[in-house]
């Protein structure tokens, strides 16, 4: 095997602490997220399956064809979401998945995260939803403070093809919209309330001269640039209650860990 950039294999250190940390053998329900640390992920699942130390009984929730090869590839069962009852059959418990297991753009320190860089956050979002835990894997460059600290490919945003047009310059009429946060007193505070006082912008156009970018689930993704993301509900829910629009790459408050690799091998991990 090639020898693996730092970035990938702060990566790999990352997804295999979190799945050794994680994937017991009491997990029946794992989702599988999407992305590059994620097929690392798989790789560390696939062993502990081969050593036994797996549920013997485990399925895998994909979040895109790339997870749905990957769980293929590694000898795992997929699950279909709308297969899986609740856990508790008195419906007590909506959680049907034990833990899924994802990757990030970006995590705030309040471990809100950007997500939809690989064009599957619709289904990202709606298996996170239906997890007890999402924890969250990746490398230094995705932990920040605040969102659009260090990622500045915008934040990636699902429509129908039917309207994107429409959605495109609606987003970009949209004013700012989020705050700094409260404790900024003075002039400060006035500048950077507006962190982005340039109009929001589209960075990617849907239709593009190479074509549209359509995701999984046949629709396009425009990416929208906010500058840093001080209130991420503000500014997912803005977003979202344009009509037309499916799905915003911000998960609010939805991830209960992350785990950080390092180019030192090290490996950090926040709550
Ligand atoms: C998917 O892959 C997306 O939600 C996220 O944006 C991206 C992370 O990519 P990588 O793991 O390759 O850095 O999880």
């Amino acid at each position: 095997m090639s020898a693996l950039s730092l970035a990938d294999q702060a990566k790999r250190n990352a997804a295999f602490a979190a799945v050794d940390r994680h994937v017991t053998p009491e997990v029946r329900v794992l989702g599988v997220g999407t992305g590059s640390t994620v097929v690392f992920a798989v790789e560390r699942l696939a062993e502990l399956k081969q050593q036994g130390r797996t549920h013997p009984d485990l399925v895998c929730v994909p979040t895109s064809f790339q997870s749905t090869q990957l769980i293929a590839d590694a000898g795992l069962r997929t699950a279909d979401l709308n297969d899986l009852l609740p856990l508790d059959p008195t419906g007590g418990c909506p959680a049907s998945i034990d833990v899924t297991i994802d990757g990030a753009d970006e995590v705030d320190s309040e471990l809100n995260v950007i997500k939809g860089g690989g064009a599957a956050h619709l289904r990202e979002k709606v298996v996170a939803a239906a997890s007890k835990k999402l924890v969250i894997i990746g490398d230094h460059r995705k932990d920040a403070t605040t969102l659009g600290e260090k990622w500045d490919q915008g934040v990636p945003v699902e429509v129908t093809p039917i309207a994107w047009r429409s959605i495109k310059s609606q987003i970009e009429r949209l004013t700012p919209l989020s705050r700094a946060p409260a404790a900024a007193a003075g002039p400060a505070a006035a500048a950077a309330a507006f962190e982005f006082a340039s109009p929001v912008a589209v960075l990617r156009q849907a239709v593009r001269k190479a074509g549209p970018v359509v995701t999984d689930n046949g629709n396009f993704v425009l990416d929208v640039r906010v500058g840093k993301i001080f209130d991420p509900a503000a500014v997912e829910q803005a977003i979202k209650m344009i009509p037309g629009v499916i799905e915003v790459g911000i998960f609010c408050r939805m991830a209960s860990e992350a785990w950080f690799g390092n180019d030192d091998g090290s490996i950090a991990w926040r709550i």
